[in-house]
């Protein structure tokens, strides 16, 4: 099956790559819905950023700036909300969305009690000092046992639709989030669908920095962001949560034709080239 695209609209002055251009209700609107024109599955609504060092929003504002854009898009696109507040939980989930994006991994109960679907991911610490100092004596066996506990717990609490996610960037060193992209197919190998977010992080920008040596900005990650999501379809993830729709719908979309192709072998190969494309 082809991985979906979960779409982000972060409605915030602060997001670490697109903070203060989708603030405005209406323009936030208009580019959920270009995001959805272009093939994303899920827009995920966020008004709180997360990047390192954000300082907490109050609930009130961030109703403000989640809510009418819930409200405006659901209907046209399934809409995630991307809240840790119960009270925007709800409230978005009343004006649409019907997928919990819970960087808390900790309102599993939100969600079975409106029995929409809910993304656990898994963050050390919180967003003002993740990035200080993340240590761990193992980060794939901790991450992956802190999301199976989760997991099986919303499970049994009556979620149907449960994802989880390693949360790249989340009190991770870009070693710990190449470890964890290495050992996604562990991850995938229990059994849950798995949700991967590596658009515009900054480990890319220091990992494969531009001619002149320097990081590359937030701007101009996108080969990398790319590349990155298309490992993690690649390994078996079936959602991948990106900035630039377009083009992670053409990765998305490649990646499921050569899934058919596993399933169909070599008569699969000979149809798609018959025609004697290129
Ligand atoms: N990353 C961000 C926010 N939410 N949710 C999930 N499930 N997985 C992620 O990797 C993830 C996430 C950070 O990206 P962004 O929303 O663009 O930035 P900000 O938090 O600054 O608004």
């Amino acid at each position: 099956m082809q991985p979906r695209v979960m779409g982000v609209l972060n409605v915030t002055p602060d997001s670490f790559s697109d903070g203060g251009r989708y603030l405005d209700a209406e323009r936030a609107l208009a580019h959920g819905l270009e995001m959805a024109r272009c093939g994303a599955d899920v827009v995920d609504v966020g008004g709180e950023s997360s990047r390192p060092g954000a300082e907490p929003v109050s609930e009130r504002e961030e109703l403000r700036r989640v809510v009418p854009v819930v409200q405006g898009l659901s209907g046209h696109v399934r809409v995630s909300v991307d809240t840790v507040k119960r009270a925007v939980a709800e409230a978005a989930i009343d004006a649409g969305a019907t997928l919990l994006n819970d960087i808390s991994a900790s309102l599993w109960r939100v969600a079975a009690d409106a029995q929409v679907g809910w993304v656990a991911m898994h963050m050390q610490g919180a967003p003002r000092t993740m990035q200080h100092d993340p240590r761990y004596d193992d980060v794939v066996t901790e991450v992956h046992g802190f999301l199976r506990r989760r997991a099986r717990e919303a499970i049994e609490g009556g979620v149907d639709e449960v994802w989880v996610d390693p949360g790249i960037g989340f009190g991770k060193t870009a070693a710990h989030n190449l470890a964890l992209l290495h050992h996604l197919p562990a991850l995938v190998g229990e059994g849950l669908p798995v949700l991967v977010g590596t658009s515009r992080k900054s480990f890319l920008g220091r990992l494969a920095s531009g001619p002149d040596g320097e990081p590359a900005g937030a701007q101009d990650r996108l080969a990398g962001s790319i590349a990155t999501a298309t490992w993690a379809m690649l390994a078996g993830a079936s959602m991948i949560r990106v900035h630039d729709v377009a083009g992670a719908v053409q990765a998305a979309t490649l990646v499921g034709a050569t899934r058919i192709e596993d399933q169909f072998g070599e008569g699969s190969r000979m149809m798609t080239t018959a025609g004697g494309d290129r």
